[in-house]
């Protein structure tokens, strides 16, 4: 089954053309040389990107992924104007960033509802003869074509705006936690990669505060090299200004564990480390006193650490606490999702684009081909050189 979490797609763009200005001279029946009326032509379309808070994903624009502006109208006698090409509004989740398909160039990103941002201008209409009046050429017999459209393909990335990103091996309790914490009903199952897509819940906090959590699928050694379900998913915690691994406290190694969390999430982004953490080692009810007691003195120690379970509520207030502690930081601050983030969006590397979108097809090709191949060439001969 095709997932309805669409978080990656590549979308083509394109502008409209400005309308070609007219070359007209008004000939009436009692005003023969009645001069040059040619208005000029309309302004092709724009695209743009546009923040909508009704949408959570961008599976919207997976089965839709070609826009095209309107073309703007040519200019016509009696010097009216060429209406204007449609504008096109992509419209995308809050959290949308995009990307230069052909380059890998970062073009920008969409934080806020409503934030519109151009990604193609369209062309500027010509001038119409009558723009070119003048006491030495009182019946100019030229106009201005108008400006050719543009066009762009776009891969557009979804990274989810969150606060706190869990981030652990398969099975870890990832999605209990978040179950425990919100309303937010992931899927819970005893068996590793239960996670296939991120999923958001809003914890409530003392007195009516909250903050949004990010539960994500489990992520294993070798993960850059694509073990499992890869680092895709990362994008989603890339955001967040802090990140809570969870090691389960019958793992055999816990600070091992840790550390392999901690380079696989390195090797993703270098910047992945600049963020905050805490660690939670779950599943303690699993644990005696004693155990705990041991197991404590070998934890890692440059990350504050808490003994929690999801299943009898142990410990869970107190990671609340040092979430919301770590999130309130004078230093965490800084680097707010709401205030943008310190997010630094790197280029992307055009091959792999290549290679994640080598079988979508390229079947907008045609239509775009069999468009107007520029009627400007003949008009030029006509009208230009008069
Ligand atoms: N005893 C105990 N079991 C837990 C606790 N939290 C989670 N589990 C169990 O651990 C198993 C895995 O839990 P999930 O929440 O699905 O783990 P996950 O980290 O989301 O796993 P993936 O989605 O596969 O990455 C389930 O069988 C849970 O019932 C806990 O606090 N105590
Ligand atoms: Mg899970």
């Amino acid at each position: 089954m095709e997932s309805n979490f669409i978080d990656y797609v590549k979308i083509y763009c394109r502008s409209g053309k400005g309308g070609r200005g007219s070359m007209h001279l008004h000939h009436a029946k009692y005003n023969y040389n009645g001069g040059p009326d040619g208005g000029d032509g309309g302004r092709g379309g724009h695209v743009f990107l546009r923040g909508n808070h009704n949408f959570w994903t961008l599976l919207h624009l997976r089965y839709d992924r070609h826009v095209f502006a309107g073309h703007g109208g040519n200019g016509g006698k009696n010097c009216s104007t060429g209406s204007d090409g449609e504008d096109k509004y992509i419209d995308v989740p809050c959290g949308t960033v995009a990307y230069d398909a052909d380059t890998g160039k970062y073009l920008c990103d969409i934080t806020e509802d409503g934030q519109v941002v151009m990604l193609l201008r369209g062309g500027r209409g010509g001038l119409g003869n009558y723009q070119f009046r003048s006491s030495t050429n009182q019946a100019p017999r030229f106009a201005q074509p108008g400006e050719p459209m543009q066009e762009l393909n776009v891969v557009l990335e979804l990274k989810l705006l969150a606060d706190v990103g869990l981030v652990g091996f398969p099975n870890a309790g990832k999605s209990t936690l978040l179950s425990a914490l919100s309303s937010a009903r992931p899927k819970i199952a005893d068996y590793p990669f239960t996670t296939l897509e991120p999923s958001l819940g809003i914890v409530a906090y003392r007195e009516g505060r909250s903050f949004v959590m990010a539960d994500i699928p489990g992520i294993i050694e070798g993960a850059a090299e694509g073990r499992g379900l890869g680092l895709r998913f990362l994008r989603h915690i890339e955001r967040n200004s802090l990140l809570l691994f969870m090691v389960p406290g019958d793992s055999d190694n816990i600070r091992r564990e840790y550390e392999v969390l901690l380079g696989e999430l390195e090797r993703y982004n270098p910047q992945m480390l600049e963020k905050h953490r805490v660690l939670a080692v779950t599943k303690s009810d699993l644990l005696d006193d004693e155990l705990i007691e041991m197991l404590r003195a070998e934890l890692p120690d440059d990350i504050p650490a808490v003994f929690i379970s999801s299943v009898t509520g142990k410990g869970v207030d107190v990671l609340k606490d040092m979430l919301w502690a770590e999130l309130n930081s004078e230093s965490n601050k800084l680097q707010s999702v709401s205030e943008g983030g310190s997010l630094v969006h790197r280029d992307r590397e055009v091959q792999r684009f290549a290679s994640d979108f080598a079988d979508w097809t390229d079947d907008y090709a045609e239509e775009a081909e069999e468009d107007d191949v520029e009627d400007l060439e003949e008009y030029e001969l006509e009208d230009l050189e008069g």
